[in-house]
């Protein structure tokens, strides 16, 4: 097929602005923090929509876009994802993870109950099309879909900081069981359970996760 272009739409900004959002983004930026104690405070559909259209913005392998934002706000299927999921932790941290990453983990303070999942209003559970599947039934390939998911995950995660919602990156390990409670078909695979809402009052993170590394130790000029 003979591609067709378009002119680029595109704000060029004096390096003086440049120099103060890119500041100002990274003051923001440093202030995300992922928290696992959440208020009920019901959050706006809309923020969560916009957001979403900004992770649905990303950059993906050959733009086949290999995403899917499934949010949840019903309390019975929070209830049921909770259950799965906390089937799962419990053998994760009872039986299936090795000593040294429960030791990893240890700083943390995260355990086998995540009450998190009811507390807060929405979980957005972002799936990873490992394939199209067109109506007849046809796959179509994809390409780089864990870049591109990651990608659309690293926009949607910004994008909730900004908007002043506080996030967690949730893995319930194996999470198989989003696609049975969410109803997802079998080119989806499951590849995060965002939980999105404001923190509790009182919540409290990590000492040790505030730490970053040395920016010499991160970037090599
Ligand atoms: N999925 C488990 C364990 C866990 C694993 C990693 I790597 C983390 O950074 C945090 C937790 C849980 O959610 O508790």
């Amino acid at each position: 097929m003979k591609p067709t272009f378009l002119p680029l739409e595109f704000d060029r900004v004096s390096p003086r602005t440049s120099e103060r959002r890119s500041h100002r983004l990274l003051q923001t930026m440093l202030k995300r923090r992922t928290v696992r104690t959440f208020s009920d405070q019901p959050v706006p559909r809309s923020v969560i929509n916009n957001c979403l259209k900004i992770a649905g913005s990303a950059p993906s392998g050959a733009n086949m876009q290999p995403w899917k934002f499934v949010v949840i706000s019903k309390t019975a299927l929070r209830t049921k994802l909770k259950q799965e999921a906390e089937k799962e932790e419990k053998a994760f941290y009872k039986k299936r993870a090795s000593t040294e990453w429960l030791q990893a983990l240890g700083p943390l303070g995260t355990d086998w109950q995540k009450p998190f999942l009811l507390e807060a209003p929405y979980l957005i559970a972002i799936f990873a099309e490992n394939f199209g599947l067109l109506a007849n039934g046809d796959r179509v390939k994809h390409y780089y879909v864990q870049e591109s998911v990651g990608i659309a995950t690293g926009f949607l995660i910004a994008a909730l900081h900004q908007a002043g919602l506080a996030t967690l990156t949730h893995t319930p390990s194996p999470m198989g069981f989003l696609n049975r409670i969410l109803e997802r078909p079998k080119n989806e695979r499951p590849f995060l359970l965002l939980v999105v809402g404001y923190p509790a009052v009182g919540t409290t993170v990590p000492a040790f996760a505030v730490e970053r590394k040395p920016f010499k130790d991160i970037v090599i000029w």
